[in-house]
């Protein structure tokens, strides 16, 4: 409806913005990387957050150029940080199916000029969907690129264990519905110690998102989680104010 129709508008009139969202090394407390998320400054409902129009884009094939801006804005923004902390950018499904994604990506880092391990992709269990060979010809051919890859809210889907069996992800990031109950929670503090455990085994980085209370944070930093993300840490907030936030950090 109206929605659909105006997004087509919003690009072309610069009313899509990026946040930035802060990743922190747990141990170290360093800033490792800032996740991209979308926003549209709609000139008379205000910011509209991306569950309100990313499933529009997507029904409507938008999600293509919407997702080709969003990546060539990250990898431009992420260029200009006062820090080299990689940028983490989210894939649609149908973005991900689409044949041009690798060159869009490469594109991206061209334009910008950014490091190619300075692009972390979030790709969840929705996208992959099934476990085709197209879809691991394509995370071959990004990681070939040089770009890390992130399951994004791993634990919520079907076959989070079968992904992680096919291909070999740099990150696995948990998602927040088993940080929320912590530290109270023995089955979900058991189910975060198995994935550091799987973590450590594979080879893969462990995030934990959704991080909102000192104490969460001490349990997943007491489980061995690399990384943290979270309302506690950082909240998302536009470039400019990321930058300021970077410079801080040096
Ligand atoms: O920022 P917020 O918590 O409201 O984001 C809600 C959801 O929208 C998250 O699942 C996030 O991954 C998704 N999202 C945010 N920005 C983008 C984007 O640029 N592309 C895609 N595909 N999803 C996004
Ligand atoms: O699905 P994805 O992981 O991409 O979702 C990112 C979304 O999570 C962003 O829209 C962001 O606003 C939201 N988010 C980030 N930190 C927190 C948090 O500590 N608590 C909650 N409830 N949401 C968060
Ligand atoms: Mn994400
Ligand atoms: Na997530």
């Amino acid at each position: 409806h109206l929605v659909r129709i105006e997004l087509a508008g919003a690009m072309s009139r610069g009313e899509l913005e990026l946040h930035y969202q802060p990743l922190f090394d747990i141990a170290s407390n360093h800033i490792t990387a800032c996740e991209a998320l979308a926003r549209w400054r709609h000139p008379e409902r205000g910011l509209i957050p991306p569950n309100e129009f990313i499933p529009v884009a997507e029904e409507s094939g938008l999600i293509i150029p919407l997702g080709a801006w969003v990546l060539e804005k990250a990898c431009a923004d992420a260029a200009r940080w006062p820090i080299d902390a990689a940028v983490a950018v989210n894939l649609s499904p149908l973005q991900f199916r689409n044949s041009s994604l690798v060159d869009t990506v490469a594109k991206a880092l061209a334009a910008a000029d950014l490091r190619p391990d300075r692009l972390q992709l979030e790709i969840t269990e929705s996208v992959l969907l099934d476990d085709s060979a197209g879809n691991l010809a394509t995370l071959r051919a990004l990681r070939q690129l040089g770009v890390r890859i992130a399951m994004d809210d791993f634990g919520t889907g079907y076959s989070s264990f079968g992904y992680l069996r096919s291909f070999p992800f740099d990150k696995i990031k948990v998602d927040r519905e088993f940080v929320r109950d912590l530290p109270d929670s023995p089955e979900s503090l058991a189910i975060l110690r198995a994935v550091v455990g799987l973590g450590q085994s594979l080879g893969m980085t462990t995030t934990v998102e959704g991080v909102e209370t000192q104490d969460q944070l001490s349990a997943v930093r007491t489980e061995g989680f690399v990384e943290a993300q979270g309302y506690l840490l950082g909240v998302p907030v536009p470039n400019a104010e990321m930058v300021k936030i970077l410079h801080g950090h040096r």
